[in-house]
């Protein structure tokens, strides 16, 4: 397998700086090295640019949004030249408000080849905001509602498909904060997601083996990892964390049961922020737990 390491280094879509520093925190917890011990073959393309964050508030509901764009723009261009070469992008957040741009991106290519997509959506937060719905203007905290069809213009014809994607194909894992319109919403358009309360109920196992029914060999699975998905205890390096996340040994199977599908093509790591982070320990787990996405297990398993 080929992996290309994409950074996109800004905070641009986040209510806290910082996410910017994302890409060189993985860099420097070793994520190429540690893919290589694998057998995976990595290329890092380096970071891309865009504007630097104007720290303005939201203009009729949104925050930055020319620089969103511009951001976006270029993290699709990079993500879907990387799919035409064959190889899985691994984009390297910045904020999550780019995983419009690489699933975009990731859905232009499977339209193109004829492919199906599934998209699992780790995160503490369902990212399905609306100008009107949200109480930020964080533009982070709606890429789901723009892959939808669901947000400005010039943010949702970036694939050149509206909508990029069905809300069918997501399945969103480790849920637990979600504004009230944004509830409603969710609701509206049928998402389905598997919230902290289900993950408690049913256990992460069965929830990955729903998470993860009918795939087949012409899916292609998308993974957009939001790293405050995982409990703070663990994971205090991103801006939004939130108590109650899938714990280590939780977070691990959700990965390994992912490696098990052999169908991750593309892959997301988003919202690292290290000026909140203590000694690196966040991109750390991160790298771990990507390990663990390419296979890495304790033991062989048949
Ligand atoms: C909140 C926070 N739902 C908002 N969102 C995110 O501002 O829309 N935080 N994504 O990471
Ligand atoms: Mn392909
Ligand atoms: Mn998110
Ligand atoms: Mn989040």
């Amino acid at each position: 397998r080929s992996v290309s390491l994409i950074g996109a280094p800004t905070d641009i879509g986040a209510g806290a700086r910082g996410a910017s520093m994302g890409p060189e925190a993985m860099r420097v917890a070793n994520l190429a090295q540690t893919l290589e011990g694998h057998g995976v073959e990595v290329v890092d393309r380096g970071n891309l640019s865009g504007p630097y964050n104007p720290w303005q508030p939201p203009v009729n509901g949104y925050r930055h949004l020319p620089e969103v764009t511009a951001w976006n723009r270029a993290v699709h261009e990079a993500v879907y030249a990387e799919l035409q070469l064959g190889r899985l992008p691994i984009l390297l957040g910045g904020d999550h408000c780019l995983g419009l741009g690489s699933i975009s991106a990731v859905a232009r290519h499977c339209r193109e080849a004829g492919k199906k997509l599934r998209v699992l959506w780790l995160d503490a937060h369902a990212d399905f905001n609306t100008s009107a719905l949200t109480p930020s203007g964080n533009i982070h905290g709606m890429p789901v509602a723009c892959l939808c069809g669901f947000g400005p213009q010039e943010l949702i014809e970036i694939g050149g498909h509206v909508p990029a994607i069905s809300p069918k194909w997501v399945r969103q894992i480790g849920i637990r904060s979600v504004d009230e319109g944004e509830k409603r919403f969710v609701h509206e358009q049928d998402l389905e997601v598997f919230d902290m309360r289900y993950i408690d109920e049913m256990g992460m196992r069965h929830t990955m083996e729903l998470a993860l029914a009918t795939l087949d060999a012409n899916t292609h699975l998308h993974v957009s990892f939001d790293v405050d998905f995982l409990d703070p205890e663990i994971a205090p390096g991103v801006g939004t964390t939130i108590p109650g996340g899938p714990t280590y040994r939780e977070a691990q199977l959700c990965m390994e049961m992912i490696a098990d599908t052999g169908r991750m093509a593309s892959l997301d790591v988003m919202e690292l922020n290290p000026a909140l982070d203590v000694r690196n320990k966040t991109a750390l787990l991160a790298v771990d737990l990507i390990e663990s996405l390419f296979g890495k297990s304790t033991l062989m398993r048949k």
